[in-house]
């Protein structure tokens, strides 16, 4: 039997469930770049030629091994613009006698699948995604019945269940959690290591050119280009990781510093997104490491955290959650998202660095993403729908799957608490503690009111006193309520009217 088997876009991995039992004598596989997918929103330019160079390099990789594989461009002459059109079309001969794929990770284009699935006029299978650690199901009956999901709990699963960082039943050290080391402000003296960068190959090129020619109108400058577009780049890219730059990933973990946009971070959310990396054999790879005694636990553990914990945790939530989770907005935010944004034209030097990074290199490390434009946005009360926009727009590793539980969840708090206990609102102490903005920035982090203020502080009491009828009774926020309290109304009046002209100032005006 002759099937036609799709690959996505970020399904660029050997052992993708969809092409298991392929039959390279009569199977063909299906791979296109088309405009719904690079337009759906409008992606970082440096993604759109990740992706379409990731794509063109996978499929000269099927090819090579004897595949055979039609392969569509984004300006072939009649590709259809979407996927479902590209299936109806390469199924046009009546060649094809089946149809199978792996489960997309997007509610968005699953629906589409699943209605083309209906009306295929022919048996479409679709397949579990294997390349995660936590299936839907494990995931589910991990849920099920708790009142409350919390990443640490499931992430001790986890470790139980792949026997990472494990001493027999025991987490290694004695400890399930190194994040009270963690948390180093970048030391005077101390400067990141020097990273590889992987300069475009052949084939990212060329996509580069493409995404200048027809997406050249998107955020974003290509120039700064370095991303792994091949599975040999990605390990490449990982073995450096793990050799020179794991050791200090936990010390530094949550600090940041102007100009330097990499820090210790591992740079593989791309790579493991696409498919080029395994997330479970990364994991593997990191506590080889510290088995080795190449690298401390509380840094290996840390890092073996973000991914066998957090990104399985998060799209745990995303499939348990959606589509009803897309909705959200527990804190009613009505506000628009600043323009600033976009053009890194603000006075704030935390914002201004975390836009100029994210526009030059679609990338800024977690704490920047969540601690700084997150955090703001939070405080500002932006409307979530705009807020994910800005996030699938601009980072190289954006997928709904993994985008939305961290913005709307993480960050936002517009889920009201299925990922994190509380918001994760903070005044300017926060990013001065953990950064060297605050030194050079035309605002007064000490400063609490008033045009020089540092907006975070401005905003911090404002946020509070606002959503004080959903999040007082929270107990994690017990402590600032009761500060609030203390205050007196005349006081609260004034912190809210404070916050009110800060967001008029950084212009978050109300949605119309
Ligand atoms: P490292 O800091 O080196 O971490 C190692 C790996 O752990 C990452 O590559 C990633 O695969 C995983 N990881 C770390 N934190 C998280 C997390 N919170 N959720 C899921 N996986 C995690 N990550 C994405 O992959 N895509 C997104 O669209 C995305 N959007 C985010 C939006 C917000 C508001 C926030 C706060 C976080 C977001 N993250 C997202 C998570 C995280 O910021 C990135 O995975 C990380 O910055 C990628 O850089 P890195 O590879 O250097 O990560
Ligand atoms: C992200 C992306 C982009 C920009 N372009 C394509 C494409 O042209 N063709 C394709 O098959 N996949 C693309 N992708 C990845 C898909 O958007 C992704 O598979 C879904 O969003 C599900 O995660
Ligand atoms: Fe950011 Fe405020 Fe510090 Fe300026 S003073 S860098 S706005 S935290």
């Amino acid at each position: 039997m002759s099937v036609l088997r799709l690959v996505l876009g970020d399904q660029l991995s050997d052992d993708l469930s969809a092409l298991k039992d392929l039959n390279p004598d009569v199977d063909t596989v299906l791979m296109a770049e088309v405009r719904d997918e690079a337009t759906y929103v409008r992606h970082h330019q440096q993604k759109l030629a990740l992706v379409f160079a990731a794509m063109r390099n996978h499929a000269e990789r099927l090819k090579g091994r004897g595949v055979n594989v039609r392969y569509v461009r984004i300006d072939d002459a009649d590709n259809s613009g979407s996927i479902t059109g590209e299936l109806a079309r390469a199924l046009d001969d009546g060649a094809h006698e089946a149809v199978v794929m792996t489960e997309c990770g997007e509610w968005r284009l699953a629906e589409h699948l699943a209605a083309f699935a209906e009306g295929a006029g022919l048996p479409v299978e679709i397949r579990e995604d294997r390349r995660f650690i936590s299936s839907h199901d494990r995931f589910r009956r991990w849920a099920s019945g708790k009142s409350q999901l919390r990443m640490e709990f499931f992430y001790r699963e986890m470790r139980r269940e792949t026997g990472i960082l494990m001493d027999g039943d025991q987490p290694e050290g004695g400890r399930w959690n190194y994040d009270a080391e963690n948390r180093k402000k970048l030391a005077k003296g101390v400067t990141p290591p020097d990273r590889l960068l992987i300069p475009p190959n052949a084939v990212a090129r060329e996509a580069m050119g493409d995404v200048e020619r027809l997406f050249g109108d998107h955020f974003g400058s290509l120039d700064g280009f370095g991303w792994a577009t091949t599975a040999e780049e990605a390990e490449a890219s990982l073995k450096h990781f793990l050799k020179d730059v794991l050791p200090s990933f936990g010390d530094w973990q949550d600090a940041m510093a102007e100009g330097q946009p990499w820090m210790w971070h591992g740079l593989i959310s791309t790579s493991i997104n696409l498919g080029l990396l395994d997330p479970l054999d990364v994991c593997k790879r990191a506590e080889a490491v510290y088995r080795a005694g190449k690298a401390p636990l509380n840094a290996v553990e840390g890092f073996i955290r973000q991914i066998l914990g957090w990104r399985e945790f998060v799209r745990g939530i995303y499939w348990l959650k959606a589509p009803e989770y897309r909705a959200r907005n527990f804190l009613d935010a009505d506000r628009k998202l600043p323009w600033f944004y976009w053009s890194g034209e603000t006075d704030m030097a935390c914002v201004a660095d975390v836009v100029k990074t994210t526009r030059d290199n679609a990338y800024a490390h977690h704490i920047q993403r969540l601690m700084v434009t997150g955090n703001l946005a939070l405080l500002l009360g932006v409307h979530p729908d705009q807020v994910d926009d800005w996030y699938m727009c601009v980072y190289a590793d954006a997928y709904e799957w993994v985008e939305m539980p961290n913005t709307r969840g993480m960050a936002l708090f517009a889920d009201g608490g299925i990922v994190g206990s509380k918001p994760y609102a903070a005044s300017g102490a926060y990013i001065d503690r953990m950064s060297d903005y605050c030194g050079a920035c035309r605002y007064d982090v000490k400063s609490k009111s008033g045009d020089a203020a540092c907006p975070f502080n401005r905003l911090y009491w404002g946020f509070l006193e606002r959503n004080r009828g959903r999040l007082r009774d929270n107990v994690r926020l017990a402590m600032p309520y009761r500060t609030l309290e203390k205050f007196g109304e005349a006081k609260r009046k004034a912190l809210a009217a404070e916050a009110e002209a800060c967001r008029t100032l950084l212009g978050a005006a109300p949605m119309e």
